[in-house]
């Protein structure tokens, strides 16, 4: 896999801000380091630009009703031969011309403030962080610390999230197809108990992890360890089975992925990415961020990028690329018989989907959920939002 040198500068270009040079347009699991401070754009202005000055001249299209021809006089049917009578058109709605448009101007400048702070410079702790393991003989060893934490879904909105090792999503587990692998958890959540499911890999009954079914709750302050052999291969999760309403909504969850074994079965792409949906209490998210404060992903034309879906929350997303079309290459880790294209990706509480996508034509490509409440609004964007940038 290839780290992609990507850059915001086609992004901007399309909308028509300035650039000052190519920076790391970290995205998901793509971003090298924890805190990510700014780039090299020129910071962004808190407040929006002011709206230019509302002319006075009446507009065309919203001018009274009496200066406009009578809606009869054109699309009269009962005039026609053969057609029965048709009671009048309703009077149209008329909004005074000026009155009008400055209430657009207004709705478009809040919309315009949001794509600009996608655009800005960046701050603060994103998860999907790679998680390093230790050696124990022939055993890979992970920690993973539950705890309470203040969490940035977008400027200016913190929330009271519960994470692994102070992320959300917790950190990336990546292991490979037969590895045996130890996950010791310990709570720190202080006042609830919690435990680890590995969804979708085929664990012992015991290292399941439902409390009362498979073990016993692992209480505040103390610790469990799960141990298994990684099977089978794919794009999996990990997330907590206790009070899970609360403790996976407020961010008890994570990307659990297991290369296969045979190298020849690996994805050959240029760049991977994690897209993990959520619902809960934090509103709409992908990574744990809500637009603007979501990462674009990115991609120069020609190359091949993997994006893994993981669907944490408890509604339907229907995930939508614009510009290209999706190859959908396997469900729950589990290749497809025939991979095949759509534009439009349902991912339901659960699942996982894992989708290559080969971008021919530069520019900045909306990325969204397509339940619209869930992504614009009249005060803009927002939610299941971001971008593929596409490069040259
Ligand atoms: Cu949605």
């Amino acid at each position: 896999m290839t780290r992609l040198a990507s850059s915001r500068r086609v992004f901007l270009a399309g909308l028509g801000v300035a650039t000052a040079g190519v920076t790391g347009l970290a995205a998901c699991i793509q971003r090298p380091a924890t805190q990510r401070t700014g780039s090299a754009l020129p910071p962004v202005q808190a407040q929006p630009q002011a709206a230019a000055p509302v002319q006075a001249a009446p507009i065309q299209a919203a001018a009274p009703a009496a200066a406009a021809p009578p809606a009869q006089a054109t699309a009269n049917h009962s005039q026609m031969p053969g057609m029965a009578p048709t009671a009048p058109a309703p009077a149209a709605t008329t909004i005074p011309a000026v009155a009008g448009l400055t209430k657009a101007v207004e709705m478009d400048k809040h919309h315009e403030a949001g794509v600009k702070a996608f655009l800005g410079p960046r701050s603060g702790v994103y998860g999907n962080q790679p998680l390093k393991f230790e050696m124990d003989g022939d055993v890979k060893v992970f920690k993973v610390t539950a705890s309470r934490i203040k969490w940035e879904t977008e400027p200016g909105k913190t929330v009271d999230a519960m994470a692994y090792n102070g992320m959300v999503p917790g950190p990336e587990i990546r292991v490979t197809e037969g590895d045996k692998v130890r996950v010791v958890l310990k709570n720190d959540l202080g006042d609830q108990s919690t435990v680890i499911h590995f969804h979708g890999q085929r664990t012992p009954n015991k290292m399941d992890g439902v409390p009362f079914v498979t073990q016993d709750p692992v209480k505040p302050g103390e610790t469990f360890t799960y141990e298994f052999v990684a099977k089978p291969a794919g794009s999996h999760m990990y997330h907590s089975h206790h009070n899970a309403t609360e403790q996976v909504g407020s961010g008890l969850l994570g990307a659990f992925i297991v290369e296969p074994k045979d190298p020849a079965k690996r994805y050959k792409v240029d760049a991977e990415y994690l897209m993990i949906l959520n619902d809960g209490p934090f509103g709409f998210t992908l990574n744990g961020k809500s637009f603007p404060a979501t990462q674009p992903l990115a991609a120069k034309v020609g190359q091949k990028i993997l994006i893994r879906y993981m669907n944490e929350g408890t509604m339907i997303h229907p995930m939508h690329l614009h510009g290209f079309p999706q190859l959908v290459t396997a469900k729950d880790g589990y290749p497809l018989p025939q991979p095949y294209y759509c534009d439009t990706l349902n991912v339901a509480p659960g699942d996982r989907w894992d989708v290559i996508v080969e971008p021919d034509e530069p520019g900045a490509w909306a990325f969204h959920c397509h339940i619209l409440p869930h992504a614009e609004s009249q005060t803009g964007m927002f939610g299941m939002v971001t971008a593929l940038v596409v490069e040259k």
